[in-house]
């Protein structure tokens, strides 16, 4: 069968300083081909919409499958789905990714029938059976699968993460794929999940709070295959396990792999795992991103970081001496007021990191979705971005507006324009000299894409496709039927 899958257009603010490759798509893609049919990726990040319905064209697809990963792309994959539904060759339609899974009844009401299923969880194992099942009344009883005649049962986790390595050969115009000055950038995964459980997040919920790792030797033959000589490492808490990061290690060392990486993960982790990351900064480890999300012990008490202001201190110190490239992210809360924002504009003043600010914001998936007290005030899946307020603003909306971008403004006077290219101009002429021009043409472009004009006036737009509210809790806790995509089961590792 002849298979689309297709990743939506990147949101507004990761225009600025990334573009990633569509990693889960990649990894579909593996798994339907090994079945074999005949499948196209097609990257909406890079490519338009007018190169999608080309594809339709030429390609013929039997089948389309989009990945929604973000709320902020329901509206756009519920159109496309709505046109592809009503071209004339009305392929079968299937939606996954992790915001889907969460929404996934709501999704196909917005549809009215035009996407065919969603498909909950992780991709691999079930997508190939959906296929398999068109056509048949047995669809709806596979794990994970949903239409809008019933649900099969929770969708089962991969066994063995060293299945089904990225498509990666599906990707096109892959020189777009970038972060910051690691441009071109390639994306690897080498666990996935996390034991962590902080209200604000959804990546313990999908995965039902379970940490599964891959083999050093399947980390190691992929980033053999990469051509990129940059490498995100999209793991959602990098090097929890020791004993793992070292394995990792000595395969890159044996295999004589020499690259520069990226990655996230969280201050107490760096704490602990000190020598490994040294290890990893001596094999290339150049950027790393720390979860920081607060100033105060309360705030992260409330975000359930399970991780105090003084250990988050001294993880940025400990990341300075290794000589690593640091940002950091605070959740700005949408009851700041002016003072706040000044203070915590000084702060980011005074330290060497990268400051990212993101509004906080009830996702479904997230306990916060069913325990915040505040009512929304949107429920527009554009404005769920994080770069939105969709909770009452203490000051009014288009104030709330300005102070945040006059605080991540501070990134802009510190880290792009002419400042970067003091500290960056070798490395992003080289790249240019190359022909990868990412980075530069990105270091200018701050004012266009933050701007509180631009951002009060998203939320004038009218809303044709509006989020469910979130349904009252059963009991004083939710549940973990009411939490959990992937539902927790004991897995053993060693
Ligand atoms: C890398 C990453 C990014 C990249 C984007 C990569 C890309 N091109 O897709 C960047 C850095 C740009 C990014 C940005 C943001 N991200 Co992000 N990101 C991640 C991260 C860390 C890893 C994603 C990944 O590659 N995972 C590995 C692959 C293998 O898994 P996967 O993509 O989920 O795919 C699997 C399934 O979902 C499913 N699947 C996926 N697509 C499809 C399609 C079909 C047809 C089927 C059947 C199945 C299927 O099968 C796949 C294989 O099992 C996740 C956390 C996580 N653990 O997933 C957060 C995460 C997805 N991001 C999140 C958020 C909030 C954001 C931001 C909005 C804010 C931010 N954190 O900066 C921005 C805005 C995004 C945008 N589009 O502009 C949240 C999502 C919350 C939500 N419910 O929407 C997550 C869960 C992080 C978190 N801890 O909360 N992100
Ligand atoms: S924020 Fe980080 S540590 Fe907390 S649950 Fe999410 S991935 Fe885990």
């Amino acid at each position: 069968m002849r298979v689309l899958l297709v990743h939506p257009s990147p949101l507004m603010y990761s225009e600025l300083y990334l573009r990633l490759e569509p990693l889960g798509l990649e990894r579909v893609a593996a798994a339907i081909e090994a079945a074999g049919h005949d499948v196209r990726l097609l990257d909406l990040q890079i490519f338009k919409h007018a190169d999608y319905w080309r594809e339709l064209e030429t390609f013929a697809p039997q089948a389309v499958g989009f990945s929604v990963n973000y709320l902020a792309n329901v509206p756009e994959v519920v159109d496309l789905s709505k046109e592809t539904k009503a071209h004339r060759s009305a392929p079968f339609v299937f939606v996954g990714g992790h915001s889907a899974s969460f929404i996934a009844a709501e999704f196909l009401d917005h549809a009215g029938g035009a996407i065919d299923c969603i498909v909950r969880g992780e991709g691999e194992v079930i997508a190939p059976l959906v296929l398999e099942a068109i056509g048949d009344p047995k669809l709806e009883t596979l794990p994970g699968v949903v239409t809008r005649h019933g649900a099969g049962p929770s969708p089962t986790l991969l066994k063995d993460l060293d299945q089904h390595l990225p498509a990666r050969h599906l990707g096109r115009r892959r020189h777009k794929y970038f972060i910051g000055v690691l441009d071109p950038c390639a994306s690897i995964e080498f666990t996935r999940g996390c034991p962590w459980d902080c209200s604000f997040c959804s990546a313990w919920t999908f995965y039902g709070r379970s940490y599964r790792k891959g083999s050093a030797e399947a980390a190691g033959e992929d980033l053999a295959r990469l051509r990129e000589p940059n490498v995100f490492i999209v793991d959602d808490v990098a090097f929890i396990q020791a004993e793992h990061g070292f394995a990792i290690a000595r395969e890159i060392e044996r295999r004589r792999i020499r690259k520069q990486y990226y990655l996230e993960t969280r201050c107490d982790v760096l704490i602990k795992n000190q020598e490994l990351f040294a290890y990893w900064k001596r094999l290339g480890l150049f950027y790393m991103f720390l979860g920081i999300e607060a100033l105060d012990d309360e705030a992260l008490r409330l975000h359930r970081k399970r991780v105090t202001l003084n250990e988050n201190l001294r993880a940025l110190e400990i990341a300075r001496s290794l000589g690593l490239t640091v940002a950091i992210n605070i959740i700005a809360d949408p009851s700041w007021d002016e003072a706040r924002f000044a203070q915590v504009r000084d702060w980011a003043l005074t330290v060497p990191e990268v400051v990212h600010f993101t509004v906080a914001t009830p996702y479904p998936g997230t306990e916060l979705w069913l325990t915040e007290p505040r009512q929304l005030t949107s429920r527009d899946y554009r404005l769920f971005d994080v770069q939105h307020a969709v909770l009452p603003t203490r000051l009014p909306l288009k104030r709330f507006y300005e102070e945040l971008v006059r605080t991540q403004a501070v990134l802009n006077r510190k880290h792009l324009g002419w400042g970067a290219v003091r500290r960056y101009g070798g490395a992003a002429l080289q790249a240019a000299a190359r022909g990868q021009t990412n980075y530069l043409r990105m270091l200018w472009k701050f004012s266009t894409v933050y701007n509180p004009e631009r951002q009060y006036a998203d939320h004038q737009q009218p809303v044709r496709y509006e989020m469910r509210p979130p349904r009252p809790l059963a009991g004083a806790k939710p549940s973990k039927q009411e939490l959990y995509v992937h539902m927790p089961v004991p897995i053993h590792q060693s």
